[in-house]
């Protein structure tokens, strides 16, 4: 097969899955462009059968905005036409899924069919789409796409519910590459953020409010109020500054570590007790995932598709959003009892494999082969 894939190329997991499963069909031998504003993070040019196309946008003294999606059409047509494109499996049904659209109208011209596989990762259908300016074009391009997928059964029960969807979402979770886990071990970072050997507690993300890391903060207060621990920060983004003047504010700082973006996460990862994610809304939550596959349980709230990716009282535990109190005896359960934090570890584990590639994957490549069946 010849796959054109788009993505946001960023550290957010839609990125992280779209170059993940791209990485993969290329290495079973198929062909994969990316198509993007900049290079996906984890994408590596020199993989065989992989190929990156830039979308340049130009900034016009006539234009107030530059027109993104235009750009990103004509680009859709020429790479479809040039590499002789079997499908295109867009991220995000906007702008990816309406500017795919268009694509395939002005190819369908020239008598070229090109199906369009659109996956739903929650922000264009939970923050986006109630946002009436973006709510038509949402519901447009995912009834025109050929195939659609969400990447939870709450992400496919709210599309459902929010827009006047008439197009069958299969759901296919994300997926972990439990490779990239194997043989790490922890490393310096625990010895240095940690030296007498406490409990690090850890939280990933873009710290946009969504993810409420205040409420990570919260959480670790009130466990470091009843035993010593650290708690590790990574990522970052615009609710850093608050998050840095709360931890001053409640005295906790030196036991409070931001490390930052990094491109290292799964041995960052490694270091790790417990990770916590009380975010507001989460479609999956793959950094919870993430986690579990180095080994760490997690406390997260229960929204959206959280209670699929982490099993309350198995691999972790679910509580209310904003329910700290409950999330920290939850934490302090886990970190006050040897036995039962190597359970849950264990466990974590366990439900980690539940998504792990080839568990998945499969379900991808017969959505595509479905499509194209009937050209053939
Ligand atoms: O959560 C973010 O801020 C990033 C966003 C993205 O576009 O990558 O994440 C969404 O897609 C991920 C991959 O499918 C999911 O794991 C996240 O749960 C989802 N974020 C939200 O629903 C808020």
């Amino acid at each position: 097969m010849r796959i054109g894939i788009v993505c946001y190329p960023t550290y957010g997991g839609s990125g992280v899955v779209a170059t993940e499963l791209g990485i993969e069909m290329a290495a079973l031998g198929h062909q994969v462009h990316f198509i993007s504003y900049s290079q996906p993070v984890r994408l590596d040019l020199l993989a065989e059968n992989v190929f990156y196309h830039e979308v340049v946008v130009r900034d016009y003294p006539l234009f107030d905005y530059s027109p993104y999606e235009l750009v990103l059409t004509s680009k859709l047509v020429s790479v479809v036409k040039n590499e002789k494109l079997d499908l295109l499996h867009v991220h995000y049904a906007i702008p990816h899924a309406s500017a795919a659209y268009m694509a395939k109208q002005i190819l369908k011209e020239e008598g070229i069919n090109l199906p369009i596989v659109c996956t739903l990762h929650g922000t264009d259908i939970s923050l986006l789409g109630r946002d009436a300016s973006f709510e038509s074009v949402i519901t447009f391009a995912i009834n025109k796409s050929d195939a659609v997928t969400a990447v939870s059964e709450s992400l496919k029960n709210d599309t459902n519910t929010h827009f006047d969807v008439n197009r069958f979402i299969n759901v296919i979770p994300n997926f972990i590459n439990l490779t990239r886990y194997e043989g790490l071990k922890p490393n310096s970072i625990k010895k240095r953020y940690a030296p007498k050997g406490q409990p690090i507690l850890m939280h990933v993300s873009n710290f946009r409010k969504v993810k409420r890391v205040e409420d990570v903060v919260k959480v670790f207060a009130g466990v470091r109020e009843k035993l010593n621990a650290v708690l590790l920060l990574v990522g970052d983004g615009p609710e850093r500054y608050n998050v840095e003047q709360m931890c001053r504010q409640l005295g906790i700082c030196s036991d409070i570590h931001f490390l930052g973006k990094t491109k290292d996460v799964e041995q960052v990862l490694m270091n790790g007790d417990l990770f916590i994610l009380p975010s507001e809304t989460e479609s999956f939550g793959l950094a919870a995932l993430e986690a579990m596959a180095a080994g760490m349980p997690v406390i997260s709230s229960n929204s959206g598709g959280l209670p699929e990716v982490n099993q309350n009282g198995y691999s972790g535990f679910i509580s209310d959003v904003g329910n700290t109190t409950e999330m920290t005896n939850n934490a302090l359960k886990l970190l006050e009892s040897k036995e039962l934090m190597t359970k849950f570890k264990k466990q974590a584990l366990l439900q980690a494999e539940k998504f792990s590639l080839p568990q998945i994957l499969p379900n991808y490549i017969e959505l595509y082969n479905k499509l194209l069946l009937p050209l053939e």
